[in-house]
This record gives structure tokens, sequence and C-alpha cells, in this order.
């Protein structure tokens, strides 16, 4: 085993005469000692020296966008931004009129599984109304 660093002290517990004990310093010289030592005395302590550093990764957000249309009413599509995006009147209509004047507009991000819901269920909502709604999700740069 190749091994680099200084020599270092190991303190253990060794007995002496019977009901007395002593603390011993033992210098170990490097890794074949102390490996030795893990293996053959029972009082060193044995500490990782290696850190786990946990690596914890963002998720990939996905944005909602709203589609504009020429059938659904104005005061429909207000209304599912509310519902399902929970956002207050002034802001759905924004929204809305966004949509409306450009084409298309971004109403929020999720994580994947959110993002998907929340648009397949406002889409639904048109759906059950005849409306041609559409609410699709786009994965963030
Ligand atoms: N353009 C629709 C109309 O004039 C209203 C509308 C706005 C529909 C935004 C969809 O995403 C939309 N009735």
């Amino acid at each position: 085993m190749i091994c680099f660093g200084r020599p270092r002290k190991v303190a253990g517990l060794i007995s002496g005469r019977p009901g007395m004990r002593y603390i011993a310093l033992r210098h170990i010289a490097g890794c074949e000692a102390r490996n030795a030592a893990m293996t053959t005395s029972p009082n060193t302590v044995v500490k990782p020296r290696t850190k786990v550093k946990p690596k914890v990764e963002r998720p990939k957000l996905y944005k909602v966008i709203l589609l504009n249309d020429d059938y659904t009413p104005r005061e429909f599509v207000v209304k599912v931004l509310e519902a399902v995006f929970r956002m207050s009147e002034s802001q759905a209509y924004r929204v809305m009129m966004v949509a409306h004047t450009r084409g298309a507009c971004v109403i929020a991000v999720y994580t994947r599984d959110v993002a998907e819901t929340k648009a397949k269920e406002a889409t639904e909502l048109g759906k059950q109304k005849g409306y041609p709604l559409f609410f699709t999700t786009e994965p963030e740069e």
C-alpha cells in the first residue's frame, strides 16, 4: 500500500499492573504500521479519513406556456388561470392579455411532474367546455 503523510501519534489505553491503567503514546511511522495497529491492537481508535460530500442536484425546471386561440372567451381563460395556477384576477388578466396579443405567454416554472399535470388539467377544463384552449410545457434552458 502506498501512503503519504506524516507519522502520527496514536493514543491508546493499555493495562499495566492489576487495577491500574496507563495511557500509552506510540509513534506509528506510516500506513503499514497503522494498519498493523488496527488489526493487532483492540484499543486503537480507527477514524475514517475520507469525507463524504453529498452531491445534491437541483431538479430540472419546466415552463408552462399558454397559447392563444381565436375562440376561447377571455373571461374563461382568466378563470382557468385563477383556478389552476392560483393567480389573482389581475395577474390572470394580464397573463391572458399577453397570450392574446403576442400569441403565447410563459405562466410559471415548476418541476416536470407539476408542470405537466397543471398544463393537462388546464387544457382539460377548456376541452370540457368545447374550447381549443391549450397549455404546453417546455424545459427551461
Ligand atoms: N384570443 C381569445 C379571444 O379573443 C382570448 C384568449 C386569450 C384565448 C388568451 C386564449 O391563451 C388565450 N377570445
